[in-house]
């Protein structure tokens, strides 16, 4: 692990508790990754003022107000920039990012792919839930085919994306997948993802009971098995994609794919080599009036 995570002291998930009542739906699986994020924080002893949390706009971003840490809730599609700019700025500050699939794979999709193309050194947390949860059941470009929503009375004509195969041709450095019932394995997968070198990228299905009627709490309850407990070893790029496409009768959940020779962004900057201090640290005012008169 290349990022210190251990700040010495036992903390509890309750450390990172907020009065602010949740306004999710009944059996929303926002619920679920709320309370797997607390406890793969506090597993890891990062206490609330160790850690950014960064929320896109969607049901899921409306955690920014019900979890204590530095948090973030920007525009939509738009968290990965802002999450990799702070982490760049302070490297020493774990940083997590959220975002739900419609922002992620249509207006934010082109920083999903120059999230994990340039390695930053964050995770990315997906909530995918097949549809825009709080526009009130719209058809992302996530939603099953065909699927009736509240935007395609008759069934969404276009073809589904296939997010795991197109994030697989980027190639990331670590792809992981879990479900929004399952929060030990929601914990020990983030735990992984926050300890990861580079971009990690978290797939969590979600169940959305008020607008998702196809990938239902019961259908992954079913159907999502835990990878790594069956022996598989996630070091093989190939195998990975294949395993994650394959979602047919089981869907594979756990770390499908992780590799640590690749140094991140910030790794590779020169300036930066060698460098003792942050970014943040360097922070001074610098009376720039003398070149601002070369323009006048
Ligand atoms: C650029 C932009 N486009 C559209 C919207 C309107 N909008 C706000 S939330 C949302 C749906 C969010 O869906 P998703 O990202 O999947 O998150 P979820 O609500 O499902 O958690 C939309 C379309 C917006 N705020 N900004
Ligand atoms: S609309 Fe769906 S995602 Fe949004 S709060 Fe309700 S159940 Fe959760
Ligand atoms: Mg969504």
């Amino acid at each position: 692990m290349s990022i210190p995570l251990d700040s010495g002291t036992a903390k509890k998930m309750s450390a990172f508790h907020c009065a602010n009542q949740c306004t999710w739906c009944d059996g929303c699986g926002d619920y679920g990754i709320w309370t797997a994020v607390k406890r793969s924080l506090s597993e890891l002893n990062i206490p609330p003022h160790g850690v950014l949390l960064c929320y896109d706009v969607g049901c899921h971003g409306n955690t920014s107000d019900k979890i204590l840490g530095y948090r973030f809730h920007g525009l939509h599609g738009r968290v990965i920039p802002f999450a990799a700019g702070a982490k760049l700025a302070n490297p020493k500050v774990p940083v997590i990012a959220f975002g739900g699939d419609g922002a992620s794979f249509s207006e934010g999709v082109g920083h999903l792919v120059h999230g994990i193309r340039s390695n930053y050194p964050i995770t990315f947390v997906l909530h995918n839930n097949g549809n825009y949860g709080l526009t009130t059941g719209q058809a992302s470009s996530l939603t099953q085919q065909g699927q009736p929503m509240n935007t395609s009375p008759n069934g969404m004509p276009e073809h589904t994306l296939n997010s795991m195969d197109f994030v697989f041709s980027l190639e990331p450095t670590f792809v992981a997948r879990a479900w929004s019932g399952d929060i030990a394995m929601m914990t020990r997968v983030l735990k992984a993802a926050i300890g990861h070198r580079g971009f990690a990228f978290v797939d969590i299905l979600q169940a959305c009971p008020t607008y998702n009627h196809f990938a239902t709490h019961e259908m992954l309850l079913e159907r999502c098995y835990d990878v790594n407990a069956e022996g598989y070893k996630p070091d093989d790029a190939v195998k990975a994609r294949a395993l994650a496409l394959d979602t047919g009768k089981r869907i594979a959940c756990g770390v499908l794919f992780q590799r640590e020779d690749l140094p991140s962004f910030y790794e590779r900057l020169e300036p930066r080599k060698n460098c003792k201090t942050t970014a943040v640290e360097e922070v001074q005012i610098v009376d720039t009036s003398e070149w601002g008169r070369e323009f006048v």
